[in-house]
């Protein structure tokens, strides 16, 4: 039979925190696309840009990759039920992960700001939602509390456990670069997943499987960006929900390895993300959510800045897909609804419409 990709943590079991009592839960997360992006490569003047397409795991996010080991441990260790924090994507993930378990989740969301796309996603694998009347960082701070005080395990990325499955994007990337990148560039919201990917490249470095570690470069939205600021933001303010997060979980780990990478912490106004979405979907053709286009805007605003080095290998992780938040691939740059064009049944008048007669 042909090999079919067997998800995270049966393709990388060696280096998980992972034995052979560990029930594996899996959706066939991982082994997501590395695509070549001329388009953009050209855009921000670099040698060759790639990117890192994690919208195609299961639930549509890469948060997946550590959900799959997440939820795998919780119910290695007799958990019944799974909570979480979440701006719409982990709460898609964990819910996905709880069901194919047959374990219950409960996911906190800020209440009316998590994509429809995502919400759907929760309730269509049955977790027990609850909006709660606050933002994300009110609803970690709630999930934290609920899972030391009662019988539920926490599934946020203060769980160690799904940094160690989303650093097995960064496994994928050397294998099939060969090489690691120059510049590793991503969109940041708790900083979970910078930190996991600095940890697989580190950890490939370590081995000798790659000489250099990427530079690391994370950007937020101007209004949520504590990174930049230095400081934890009261109301973090952005279009991009995912990562409208004042007050990251992982502050600590990513300032390492912003340091240890000698990468930078960034940041683009909504207009700049929105460009970049519409780039991307139309000179790429990569669909993403909003929020994932927030790395590659960043990249952009470095090279006009004239930090991109000509000769450099360049890759992008872009973190969700197109489907989750798709309202904004119906509005023009300034806002305007778009309706198509509504024709009648006829082929003489759909050329003329065309501009083909
Ligand atoms: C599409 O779902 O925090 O910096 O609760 O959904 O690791 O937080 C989502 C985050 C980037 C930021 N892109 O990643 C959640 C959540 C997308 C995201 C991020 C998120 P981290």
């Amino acid at each position: 039979m042909a090999h079919q990709w067997r998800g995270v943590i049966r393709e990388y079991f060696d280096r998980l925190d992972v034995d052979a009592s560990t029930p594996i839960i899996t959706l066939g997360e991982g082994g997501t696309p590395l695509i070549e992006a001329p388009a953009l490569a050209k855009l921000v003047g670099a040698a060759q840009v790639y990117l890192k397409v994690e919208g195609m795991n299961p639930t549509g996010s890469f948060k997946d990759r550590g959900m799959t080991m997440a939820v795998s441990k919780a119910v290695g260790h007799g958990a019944k039920a799974v909570i979480c924090a979440s701006t719409g994507n982990t709460s898609a993930s964990a819910a996905a992960y709880a069901a194919a378990a047959g374990i219950a989740s409960v996911v906190l969301v800020p209440e009316g700001k998590i994509a429809l796309g995502k919400l759907s996603q929760a309730v269509a694998h049955k977790a027990q939602i609850l909006q709660v009347q606050g933002n994300f960082d009110d609803c970690l701070d709630l999930s934290r509390g609920l899972a030391d005080n009662y019988p539920v395990h926490l599934v946020n990325s203060v769980n160690p456990d799904r940094i160690e499955g989303q650093k097995t994007a960064a496994f994928e990337v050397v294998e099939r670069l060969d090489r690691a990148p120059d510049i590793h560039v991503l969109p940041v919201g708790n900083a979970g997943n910078y930190s996991a990917y600095f940890k697989g490249y580190l950890e490939e470095f370590n081995r000798g499987i790659i000489k250099t570690v990427p530079k690391m470069w994370g950007f937020q939205a101007d209004g949520s960006a504590p990174f930049v600021y230095g400081t934890p933001v009261k109301n973090p303010d952005t279009i991009a929900t995912a990562i409208r997060i004042g007050n990251p979980a992982s502050y600590e780990l990513a300032l390492s390895a912003r340091e240890c990478s000698l990468g930078m912490f960034g940041s683009v106004t909504d207009a700049e993300i929105l460009w970049m979405h519409r780039f991307l979907s139309q000179e790429v053709g990569v669909f993403v959510e909003p929020s994932s286009a927030t790395g590659a805007a960043g990249l952009l605003k470095q090279s006009r800045a004239g930090e991109v080095p000509a000769d450099s290998v360049i890759v992008v992780t872009v973190t969700g897909h197109g489907l989750k938040d798709p309202m904004w691939a119906l509005k023009t740059e300034s806002g305007e609804e778009i309706v198509p064009t509504i024709v009648p049944n006829n082929a003489a008048e759909v050329a003329e419409r065309l501009g083909l007669a």
